[in-house]
């Protein structure tokens, strides 16, 4: 598709699927090992310390991930915490895991997704630090408890929704991609054609997070299955959702955010960086230990100082009632 094709079919309906825009086994695989070695690391760990019953060594990632998590969260363990590479927004300590890879920072940093983001967003690109890894099981495997929209459905929601109003001006470019095939029965996303057009509507808090009242939506959801190696580009108001994971399998994905350089994020207390720049290469951040040294010092004041704040919405709103 070329560039005038997406600005305008983003500007039509708040979102774009681009189909094949990453190679799997040339920029996909090495996220693949890259998880594989970080499940087996934690495998044999929670093995080893009797939290779980077998270090289920030998399955494929899809099935030793869905073994090793349904066991692990019956221990007590927040296993995706493990796995995401952002902190969550309380509680964390010198222990609380974050996985910062150089794969991982890798494909943040592709050229082809910097590539898409440009299109919209101009050439001084900065990486918004409001992302994640969502890995989720067969929800009926997922306790009650620790479901969440990285680990069962996602409700309806926009993505200002969920950044401070800081960043309400800032263009947040959403960038999600499945690693494994995304589909109806696995819960894809479904978004809401257009709906980028009204207004950020109030999200009241419920279970899996801040959701948007079904009743305040601005039509019927469309589900976008993908293959991967293809990718969505929402806009920040574009109310969208995921269906429930009903599959025997699991549903793996991405999502990364992508803004111009110089605007709010939307969560000061995380770290962005400058990932591409035509008037300051040399600020542009190439290593990913640097990445992960700013999230680590992101850690460190998170435990120092009090829980800053993440959220702008609170159960009280008339329309939450
Ligand atoms: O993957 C999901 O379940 C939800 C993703 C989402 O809401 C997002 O990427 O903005
Ligand atoms: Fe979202």
């Amino acid at each position: 598709m070329n560039r005038m094709d997406v600005v305008s079919q983003f500007a039509e309906y708040g979102y774009v699927l681009l189909e094949d825009v990453l190679d799997p086994e040339e920029d996909l695989a090495p996220i693949i090992r890259d998880y594989e070695e970080l499940l087996d690391t934690l495998a044999e760990r929670w093995f080893g310390q009797g939290l779980i019953s077998s270090a289920y060594r030998g399955l494929p990632f899809e099935q030793r991930f869905a073994a090793v998590a349904l066991e692990a969260g019956r221990a007590g363990i927040n296993w995706i915490q493990h796995f995401d590479f952002s902190l969550p927004q309380g509680g964390v300590t010198a222990d609380t895991p974050i996985h910062h890879s150089k794969a991982v920072f890798n494909l943040l940093i592709h050229p082809k997704l910097l590539d898409v983001a440009e299109q919209l967003l101009g050439p001084e690109i900065v990486v918004n630090p409001i992302h994640h890894v969502r890995l989720k099981p067969p929800e009926d495997q997922v306790p009650v408890g620790m479901r969440g929209g990285l680990t069962a459905r996602t409700p309806w929601h926009q993505d200002q929704g969920v950044a401070l109003p800081e960043a309400d001006n800032s263009d947040i470019l959403t960038i999600w991609l499945p690693i494994t095939a995304a589909t109806v029965e696995n819960g894809c996303l479904s978004v809401i054609p257009g709906s980028h057009r009204g207004a950020l509507i109030t999200h009241c808090p419920g279970v899996g997070g801040v959701q948007i009242p079904e009743r305040l939506l601005a039509g019927p959801g469309v589900p976008v299955p993908m293959r991967p190696g293809s990718i969505l580009l929402l806009h920040r108001l574009t109310q969208h959702a995921s269906l429930t994971n009903v599959s025997q399998g699991i549903r793996w994905s991405f999502d990364l955010r992508y803004q111009p350089a110089g605007q709010p994020t939307g969560r000061p207390a995380f770290p962005a960086f400058l990932a591409r720049s035509r008037a300051h290469p040399e600020q542009v951040v190439t290593d990913w230990r640097d990445w992960a040294t700013m999230w680590e010092e992101a850690r460190q004041a998170m435990m120092q100082h009090r829980d800053p704040v993440f959220n702008r919405w609170t159960a009280t709103a008339p329309v939450c009632a």
